[in-house]
């Protein structure tokens, strides 16, 4: 049974060195070393053997079977070794080609507009506050002096995340943490993303908002329009109308909407500008004492004002977009031209 078990051991090896795939050499293993091998078939045939010979010869098998499954992992590393030779050879490298040119990437125009009103309120004086995206209802409503009832809260307008957690509708949330926080004077902005159940072309239900607030002893209306008018000579440039519009927010009052002088036509009317010659920019108003109130701030001896204004808005105008949604579509046709 040695002299076979030999043979067998002889033949696998010749056979081995001929294969030349992983496929020829699997088939091989298992005629060798499968279920129903040779080894195995002729391992039946031991019952026939004295007893003292059974072990003997067990363990020879055994060491032939293990020789097997190196010979076959030797051959195997030869096969993968030659196959990757091969295809390194066949392989037209030319290590002198000139490597290719990597595009520089560059900021999305929000980020470009964000940056630069936060620099224009920096130089006027304005610290920058950040607060969470997912918020409590008192910071995003009850604080800021929006009731129960107002259509803001609806559903249909607002995230909801549960019955007491929203996804902020506005920054004002972190104005009301940074009353909270730090007691008058203060002034301060606060740049960052808001959500509102909206989608059409001038609405994404993700935007970005720039408010700013400014409390101190004997702020005037006349301080809201000093500031915001500086606001947009620096932003849109010198030479351009500004009209302040009586409006209404619950947490101002008196409020007035700002416009400027139609940036495309000039102010003579053209679609942009809905034939008026005026663009609405931004809101502002009076912070009324009611907001004062939540935030424990002595609203008998502070005053203040507060503005707020949609940054994709202000980057239409500001590069001629008339489809607000381009600006998260992620085309890099669209992307590349600021
Ligand atoms: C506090 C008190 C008052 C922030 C203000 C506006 C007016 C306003 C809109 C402009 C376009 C939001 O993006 S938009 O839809 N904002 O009109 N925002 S006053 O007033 C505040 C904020 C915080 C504590």
């Amino acid at each position: 049974m040695k002299d076979k078990l030999l043979t067998i051991q002889n033949a696998a090896v010749e056979e081995a060195k001929k294969t030349q795939s992983e496929v020829e050499l699997q088939q091989l293993k298992a005629k060798y070393l499968g279920r129903k091998c040779e080894v195995t078939t002729l391992m039946k045939g031991m019952a026939h053997l004295s007893v003292e010979e059974r072990p003997v010869i067990g363990a020879y098998a055994n060491m032939v079977k293990d020789e097997l499954e190196m010979l076959f992992a030797n051959r195997l590393e030869s096969i993968r070794f030659e196959s990757q030779k091969q295809r390194l050879m066949s392989e037209q490298l030319d290590v002198t080609l000139p490597g290719r040119r990597l595009r520089e990437g560059h900021k999305h125009p929000i980020t470009l507009v964000m940056e630069e009103l936060v620099e224009i309120f920096s130089s006027l004086g304005f610290g920058v506050a950040e607060g969470p995206e997912i918020e409590k209802d008192f910071y995003n409503f009850e604080a800021l002096n929006i009731p129960k009832d107002h259509p803001a809260r609806d559903m249909q307008d607002t995230f909801y995340v549960s019955d007491e957690i929203v996804l902020r509708t506005h920054t004002s949330p972190v104005q009301i943490r940074t009353m909270l926080n730090q007691s008058p004077p203060v002034r301060v902005i606060a740049p960052g993303t808001v959500y509102r159940r909206d989608s059409d072309l001038t609405h994404s239900p993700m935007f970005h908002q720039i408010e700013g607030f400014l409390v101190d002893c004997r702020v005037t209306f006349g301080d809201l329009k000093g500031i915001l008018t500086t606001f947009i000579t620096e932003f849109f440039g010198e030479n351009l109308g500004v009209r302040f519009r009586p409006s209404f927010f619950p947490f101002t009052e008196p409020s007035a909407e700002v416009d400027i002088q139609c940036v495309i036509c000039g102010g003579k009317g053209c679609r942009v500008c809905g034939q008026s010659g005026w663009l609405e920019i931004l809101g502002s108003g009076m912070i009324d004492p009611e907001v004062f109130r939540s935030v424990g701030y002595d609203a008998d001896r502070y005053s203040g004002f507060a503005f707020g204004m949609g940054i994709e808005r202000i980057a239409m105008l500001k590069y001629g977009v008339n489809d607000l949604r381009l600006f998260f579509e992620n085309d890099l046709r669209f992307l590349r031209q600021f």
